[in-house]
């Protein structure tokens, strides 16, 4: 669906005078953003419209066309999700970051979005942007599950809804077949070179990316004019994007609401610290990313390793150990004893010796900042929401940090531990007897596996009066359906 006029429609307890072009005027002029929505013409297609690409991408970009101009509005696909689609439509594509930290927050209204679409309900309007000769940059925050690749391997392992998206003339519903689609309608077009750009955290994700459109290409036996113009004229620039975006809650609606005088419902929380390291391959050319900061590069994988295995590595071990201990945070997680000892173990004794950082960067250093980040407590980071997808994190975060040391004959302590921690989790239930949600695409599996193993000591699970924690927060009038 396109972006239409915004209407306050009724948001149960959230309700209030919703943020849009009209009531712009009652924002504090601070909080304002840099760019009308919609007077810049679109040239990014997103998919994924998610609080982390909200508060990472969308403000990189503005940010880069204040300061020097180019048709790079974003077009924001949400492949499945329709709440943020309506909650951006009715708001004329704007909403919120607060910037929370414990000095004080910042609440900015970011104007960069052009408009907003919705796959799941009309896939067509998103292939034909893809296809649109104005639309030189797509980027992706799609999360690692939605490649369907093989998290060990990288090779596309396509379920039976992607088999039938390449194979099938239905319109596409998986993110591989509406990029496959878009590419080969691209190409008939004939509407020019384009950069696919992966922003997801998985190992080499341009590389990801490319190897996903080359198999996909080959799965659906795509004739070979098409698949060369595809080769020609598409790059895929690997990135490592880093911004602590917890999912919304009501409390960051509230906040939002404080700092602005009117209801933001597609409001986002995220940490001061935001980082962007990107390959600079676009034939079409791109914003002017560095002017916000970001950093253009030949070869981003150095960065790329050091924040999967450091930041998303300790991330998971924090989850994971965290909720075991009924720790609701991260910086609750961390402020249990010894914690940041473990923490500093895994990366300087494990994480450390398994690969080569960066020119300049010490990454025991780096991880030092990283707990420093993590332990802050304005950043509200559920453990169980970090603990999501396991089976699709941890080869990226923990699994090559294992490989990498035994290859080189050494053993992986901490990183073990984190595995156990894990395995742990699966079982589905804290140290306390509370249950815990395991929320993977593998989770069947897994549970299978598992079910010959001997089960929680007997009385236990009666220890624990709690419903289950589960990795999406629960919003007044919903059934808990998360929003990220
Ligand atoms: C987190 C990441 O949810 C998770 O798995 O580890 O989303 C993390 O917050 C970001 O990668 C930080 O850049």
């Amino acid at each position: 669906m396109a972006v239409r006029a915004g209407a306050d429609r009724a948001a149960g307890p959230l309700a209030g005078e919703r943020l849009t072009l009209r009531t712009l005027s009652r924002v504090p002029a601070a909080s304002r953003p840099l760019l009308r929505p919609g007077s810049v013409p679109a040239g990014i297609v997103h998919l994924g419209l998610g609080a982390f690409h909200r508060a990472h991408q969308a403000v990189y970009t503005e940010a880069a066309v204040a300061a020097a101009g180019g048709d790079w509005g974003i077009i924001g696909v949400a492949p499945r999700s329709r709440t943020v689609v309506d909650e951006l439509a009715a708001q004329d594509a704007l909403f919120s970051v607060t910037t929370a930290a414990s000095a004080g927050n910042h609440t900015q209204v970011i104007g960069a979005l052009h408009g907003v679409r919705h796959a799941a309900s009309d896939p067509a309007a998103v292939v034909a942007l893809l296809a649109d000769p104005a639309i030189r940059v797509v980027t992706l925050t799609v999360t690692e599950k939605a490649y369907q690749l093989d998290p060990a391997t990288g090779r596309l392992r396509p379920d039976a809804e992607l088999a039938a998206d390449l194979t099938g003339d239905r319109p596409p519903v998986t993110v591989p077949g509406l990029l496959l689609r878009g590419l080969l309608a691209r190409a008939a077009a004939d509407a020019g070179p384009l950069a696919l750009v992966s922003c997801d955290n998985l190992p080499a994700n341009g590389r990801r990316l490319a190897g996903l459109v080359t198999e996909a290409i080959g799965y659906a036996r795509v004739p070979d004019r098409a698949a060369e113009w595809i080769a020609e004229r598409v790059t895929f620039p690997g990135t490592m994007v880093d911004r602590i975006v917890p999912a919304s809650t009501p409390a960051t609606i509230a906040a939002a609401a404080d700092a602005l005088g009117v209801t933001d419902l597609a409001a986002v929380t995220a940490e001061p610290y935001r980082q962007w390291v990107i390959e600079d391959r676009f034939p079409a050319g791109r914003p002017a990313w560095e002017r916000a900061g970001a950093v253009l590069t030949d070869d981003a994988g150095p960065w790329e390793r050091l924040k999967l295995r450091t930041l998303n590595g300790v991330h998971s071990a924090a989850a994971y150990l965290g909720a075991l201990a009924g720790r609701e945070t991260i910086a609750d997680a961390l402020a249990l004893p010894h914690l940041p000892d473990v923490l500093r173990r895994l990366v300087a004794e494990d994480v450390a010796a398994s690969f080569r950082p960066p020119d300049g960067i010490s990454v025991v250093g780096y991880g030092e900042q990283v707990l420093g980040r993590f332990a802050d407590p304005a950043i509200r980071h559920r453990t169980i929401q970090v603990a999501m997808d396991g089976s699709q994190k941890l080869p990226q975060r923990i699994l090559h940090t294992i490989a990498d040391l035994s290859a080189a004959g050494r053993s992986a302590h901490w990183a073990t531990l984190v595995v156990a921690a894990w395995m742990r989790f699966a079982r589905g239930y804290a140290d306390d007897g509370c249950a815990l949600t395991l929320d993977d695409p593998l989770a069947e599996r897994i549970r299978a596996r598992l079910a010959g193993h001997p089960d929680t000591p007997a009385g236990w699970r009666t220890r624990c009066s709690a419903s289950p924690r589960s990795s999406r927060p629960s919003w007044p009038g919903t059934t808990g359906s998360g929003r990220r």
